[in-house]
């Protein structure tokens, strides 16, 4: 019933884990591999393995997250060795554009691998910006990425958009390029939590800016999952605000093909993803549906 494709890679579930959460170590991978969800993403990674930002970097509270980890990983080579029961997309997330060739080239020789999620919009990198906020930048990377030919599928992380040129800029140097899914969308990046307790900021990197996540974000994601599913042909992975089956298939909805999670898996654990498909299914029936291609971006409107 809640079967999915991203890709030309079958998912047994449709909801997995977002990038960052419980995916960093290979016990966490393989925790997430023995759980229900659908596939597995690791951490974004770099060339070198990288400790991360000042601790206190997680935040939370009823409504949101804060992070600011700083993309901790231990490089890609830990990330492309390790073999798992399940798809296994591995994130990458390079300090510059030859790093990100470096490691696009070896990973698409793994074949414990089913796709590669091309990080284009970590917002905790002390000094750098978001690839894809500049869209200059952006066009210029993918056109090299395209030019290695990858036989792997190849996905983008793209941050939050809020303005409609922005979401047609974006779509067109997507459709210039070979790319074959969206997930959107990265936490908001350059968020304040504050900690009611304490009268200070939830977390210590850049002085307590940092991205944010949970259900605050997601209407957002759902208006970027909608505008990408629209203007291009990618499957689309929504990501962003989902605590529930029924924020699932709204995100299916919006024309998601499939959907991960990020705080909520890190407030309970690998047994959201029973809960969440217990409840995706309970919607599913209640609407007199057996599969998600029934009403996968059948988005009401009004006339
Ligand atoms: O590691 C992080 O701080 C991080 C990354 Br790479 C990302 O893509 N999104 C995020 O919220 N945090």
């Amino acid at each position: 019933m809640l079967k999915t494709n991203i890709a030309g890679v079958d998912l047994q579930s449709c909801v997995y884990n977002a990038s960052g959460v419980n995916c960093t170590t290979k016990d966490e991978l393989l925790e997430l591999s023995h759980s229900s969800s659908g596939a597995v993403v690791s951490k974004s990674c770099t060339l070198e393995y990288r400790e991360g930002n000042p601790k206190p970097r997680y935040f939370e509270n009823d409504t949101c997250s804060i992070n600011s980890t700083g993309l901790a990983n231990f490089g890609y080579k830990y990330y492309g060795d390790i073999e798992l029961e399940k798809p296994y997309f591995v994130s990458v997330c390079g300090l510059s554009e030859e790093n990100n060739m470096t490691m696009l080239k070896y990973l698409d020789n793994k074949l414990n691998i089913c796709c590669i999620e091309l990080n284009l919009s970590c917002p905790n990198i002390i000094g750098k910006s978001q690839v894809g906020y500049d869209f200059e930048t952006m066009g210029n990377f993918l056109r090299k990425v395209n030019e290695i030919g990858l036989q792997h599928k190849l996905g983008l992380k793209l941050p939050p958009y809020f303005d409609m040129v922005h979401f047609n800029q974006a779509s067109e140097i997507i459709n210039e390029n070979k790319i074959d899914f969206l997930t959107c969308i990265n936490s908001l990046g350059n968020g304040i939590v504050i900690d009611t307790d304490t009268d200070r900021v939830g977390i210590k990197p850049k002085r307590g800016f940092g991205g944010i996540g949970g259900s605050v974000v997601k209407s957002i994601a759902l208006s970027n999952v909608r505008k990408f599913y629209e203007l291009t042909d990618c499957d689309i992975v929504g990501c962003g605000g989902v605590v529930n089956g029924r924020d699932v298939y709204d995100h299916i909805l919006c024309g998601a093909s499939a959907v991960q999670i990020g705080t909520q898996l890190k407030k309970e654990g690998v047994s959201v993803f029973d809960r969440i498909n217990d409840e995706l299914g309970e919607v599913m029936k209640s609407r007199g549906y057996s599969e998600l291609s029934q009403f996968r971006g059948q988005l009401n409107e009004y006339e």
